[in-house]
């Protein structure tokens, strides 16, 4: 017997929305605030990889909600965006129309799916509402010394005549170029806003320490962050007057230095380079500005660079060292140059060996032939000789700063944080500049700055924002003062930095109380932090680094009370196509959820994306799999159709029922919200093979367990069994721990050592009762008929053995 699902799932999603069942409550003192990373509402809709997250919050969310907590469970829209600009240009439509007509089909989806998500939550952070609170947050940065105008390198691409993001070039021999158009792309400097972030890089390392993330996680924003200690030491030129400062680790094998490096953007080529190498070093420079960092890194490249001409001093052998310019070094990290130890470091070795540089050992080493990276005694170091790497290291450190050589520097592969996009669609900044060139803020009261309607998006052409085409709006008189407005817009990723504070502010849809007010801060106050947070694991640098900087910087001006946002994060895996390939468009092997609803049902599709194993896996989509789920839950369905129940309990299935609460109970508290399912289908089992009618408790119970992954169908098993709706609201069952002592337990018969028959008896049964029954168990009885009894050995609770000859 099947059920309708198509019928069971509309008429109980209709129930839920009008009797508001998941509404936010605001009713008790424990509180469990579940989010998910919220998606980018594109055209295509959700993909079967959505709910694969969204049911695991929606298990955990159901659970807390049926033990009473308070439940803030809530779903919403990272709405800006590339792609409804690029729809925009390309078909001259207005890109909030069609961002929201996506949030609409976004919202019809997850509502098929049954997730118990509070709609009157609602967020986008396209609307002006919500915009208006991340220019706020903007300005408190801005207040805070946090955010500043500087140059910064973008890539501009001249045949299109815009910049572009980097997921937007390709590169191609070395070469940049557009992904669209195949046109060539430069680094250029550009006026950029810049967030501070690299302030609070040690906050962020250290405040990692109590989150409950995965080890893997926290070890990538770590490394992503990247603390790394060591001193700035100045070299003298000594053809003028110039200091050139590097940033080394590694202080103990300046004996070893036998060149200098320069990146080629750094400012202090240009002064040292001599006559004679000038038009070369320049045209390496104009070569330099092609190549991505990531390429210029790359270990397994060839090095270049070029001679400058110049020379510094070493100032432990008082001898003259080249300058050379080499694009292996970057302009950004420590001072934009190194000193080259070619004997302990690999890519100095490289580049020495290719142009011919002095190579001198100053630790000891067997194998000379390539850069002895290990650790070992200082040779040919003076003072340091015989000391090992840490001795050397404070040796020198010491004397480096007394005879104020130089100092001691902490650097971060961290970058500051470029805010600024060249785009249309994203939050303006609420800012002005005035004729002076000076920023002012505007007002709280005028927020927010919207951005303006029209057919405007066409690229400037001169890697400005489409918005300083539209001089209305660009120019304007502000408190009685000619002014302009920025014209970049801010980057995707900051409405994402603090959307779950939208969430609390949300009174309905798009309406949201103001961040600093009473009611918010008491809000926050029960709230926060976010006890889980479910997502893919793409976002653990950019979006988690960022949105905990703002929460930190929110705390610190005292909006937020807790110092970290996300409590507890777990990093779903993905779904895969049948072949194990990954789902993508172009291979045609992406499985639209729509399809699954229309044939299996929601409740299938969210059983199975959470049955298939352990949420943090990524497995493989399977049709077979997806079947086995719809025929469990029709065997539920026959279950309470066929079964009979009493309001008598014969405790027969004492144990089971008990076992397989606590188990389950257990197993959603840590996530593993698979294995929980195995026990709900162990409850079944022991329920079919029962023949007198089955205690009506346990069965309501099952029911209220099976909500958390099948709503509909226990919603409406929960209606067939005589009770009130919703399911949603009742209690999560108790275990009795005194029925889960197992009173039988299972005796082996052995004879000669053979195990012959087994007997189930009460436990603590005494050894003459357990011998007396193995032998008159009609299989055993052969074995001992007509033969000497040698030996009987019993252990009680285990075993009867029985030697005869
Ligand atoms: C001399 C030396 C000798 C170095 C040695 C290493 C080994 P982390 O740990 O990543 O911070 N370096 C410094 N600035 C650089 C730049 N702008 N571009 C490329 N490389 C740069 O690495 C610090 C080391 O990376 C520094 O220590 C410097 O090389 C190099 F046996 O100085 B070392």
């Amino acid at each position: 017997m099947e059920y309708s699902h198509k019928k069971v799932e509309k008429k109980w999603q209709k129930y839920w929305e009008e009797n508001h069942t998941f509404k936010t409550t605001d009713k008790s003192d424990k509180k469990a605030y579940i989010l998910d990373m919220f998606p980018y509402p594109s055209g295509a809709g959700l993909h079967v990889g959505h709910p694969k997250g969204y049911t695991a919050t929606d298990v955990f969310s159901r659970m807390r909600r049926l033990q009473g907590y308070d439940v803030l469970h809530p779903i919403g829209y990272d709405a800006f965006g590339l792609p409804a600009e690029q729809y925009a240009l390309k078909t001259g439509n207005d890109p909030t129309e069609f961002t929201l007509k996506n949030i609409d089909i976004f919202r019809e989806q997850l509502k098929t799916l049954g997730f118990s998500f509070d709609y009157e939550k609602e967020v986008n952070t396209s609307n002006p509402n919500y915009y208006r609170i991340t220019q706020w947050i903007f300005q408190q940065l801005y207040k805070q010394g946090l955010a500043e105008i500087r140059y910064a390198d973008v890539n501009w691409c001249e045949g299109l005549g815009t910049v572009l993001a980097n997921e937007e070039v390709v590169v191609k021999n070395n070469k940049m170029y557009s992904d669209i158009g195949d046109f060539e792309v430069v680094k250029r400097p550009m006026k950029q806003w810049v967030l501070k972030i690299t302030e609070y890089a040690d906050r962020l390392i250290d405040g990692l320490e109590d989150l409950d993330w995965p080890k893997s996680l926290k070890d990538l924003q770590r490394n992503w962050i990247g603390r790394s200690e060591g001193l700035v030491i100045k070299f003298q030129s000594q053809n003028n007057n110039l200091k050139i400062p590097v940033f080394t680790t590694r202080p103990d094998t300046i004996f070893g230095t036998t060149y200098l490096v320069l990146a080629p953007e750094s400012d202090l080529v240009k002064s040292l380079v001599t006559n004679e190498y000038k038009e070369k070093v320049n045209q390496y420079i104009e070569e330099a500005k092609s190549k991505t960092d990531i390429q210029r890194q790359d270990e397994s490249r060839e090095k270049t660079g070029l001679f400058t001409g110049a020379y510094a001093i070493n100032p432990f052998t008082n001898k003259p060292i080249p300058i050379w310019v080499a694009d292996y070094v970057l302009n950004d990290y420590g001072t934009g140059a190194v000193m080259g130890v070619p004997a302990h470091d690999d890519r100095d070795w490289d580049f020495a060996t290719k142009y011919g540089l002095e190579i001198i050992h100053v630790i000891e080493c067997k194998d000379k032939s390539k850069a002895f990276v290990g650790e070992g005694k200082h040779i040919n170091s003076d003072f340091l000789d015989g000391l090992n790497k840490q001795e050397a290291i404070e040796k020198i450190t010491k004397k480096i700063l007394e005879q104020n050589l130089g100092e001691k520097k902490v650097n971060y592969k961290l970058r500051d944080w470029l805010f600024s996009r060249q785009r249309f669609y994203g939050e303006p900044f609420p800012i002005v500049f005035s004729e002076d060139g000076q920023i002012a803020l505007i007002d709280e009261k005028d927020l927010p700055v919207e951005l303006p309607k029209g057919a405007y998006l066409k690229p400037s052409g001169t890697g400005e924002s489409p918005l300083a085409n539209i001089h209305d709006w660009v120019n304007i008189e502000y408190k009685g003062k000619k002014v302009k407005r920025e014209t970049n817009t801010m980057p995707q990723w900051a409405g994402s930095c603090w959307y779950y504070l939208a969430y609390i502010l949300t009174i309905s849809p798009n309406n949201l109380m103001d961040i600093n007010s009473e009611e918010a801060q008491r809000l926050f106050k029960k709230w926060l932090p976010v006890d889980l947070y479910i997502g893919g694991q793409e976002h653990a640098t950019l979006h988690l680094l960022y949105a905990r900087f703002w929460h930190q910087v929110l705390y610190d001006i005292k909006i937020v009370p807790t110092p970290e946002p996300f409590q507890k994060l777990v990093n779903q895996g993905m779904i895969l196509a049948e072949s194990g390939e990954k789902m993508s468009k172009s291979k045609g092997n992406v499985i639209n959820p729509d399809e699954i609803v229309e044939s299996h049902g929601a409740d299938t599709l969210r059983l199975y994306e959470v049955f298939m194993g352990p949420l943090e896996a990524s497995l493989q989509w399977s049709f077979t799999g997806l079947d086995g789920s719809r025929k469990w839950l029709d065997r539920v369905y026959r279950m309470i159709e066929k079964f009979e129940f009493s309001s008598e309990n014969n405790g027969h299935l004492d144990f089971i029922y008990n076992d397989v609460v606590k188990k389950v109970t257990s197993m959603i508290e840590d996530c593993k919200f698979n294995t929980a399912v195995s026990q709900l289908m162990t409850f079944v089992n022991a329920v079919y093979k029962e023949e007198e009618p089955v205690y009506i408790e346990y069965i309501k119970n099952f029911v209220v367990m099976l909500s958390l992954y099948a709503p509909h169908l226990a919603e409406e098993l929960w209606e067939k069994l005589g009770n009130k709706p919703s399911v949603a609201l009742q209690s999560w069952p108790q275990y009795d721990e005194s029925k889960l002592v197992q009173n039988e337990v299972t005796i082996a018969v052995q004879i000669n050592g053979k195990l012959r028959a087994t007997f189930e008896i009460e436990k603590g049964t005494n050894e003459a009762t357990l011998l007396e029954k193995a032998k008159n168990i009609e299989n055993v009885k052969p074995y001992i008929e007509n033969k000497t009894i040698i030996k009987e050995i019993v252990v009680v609770d285990k075993i009867v053995n029985i030697v005869v000859k």
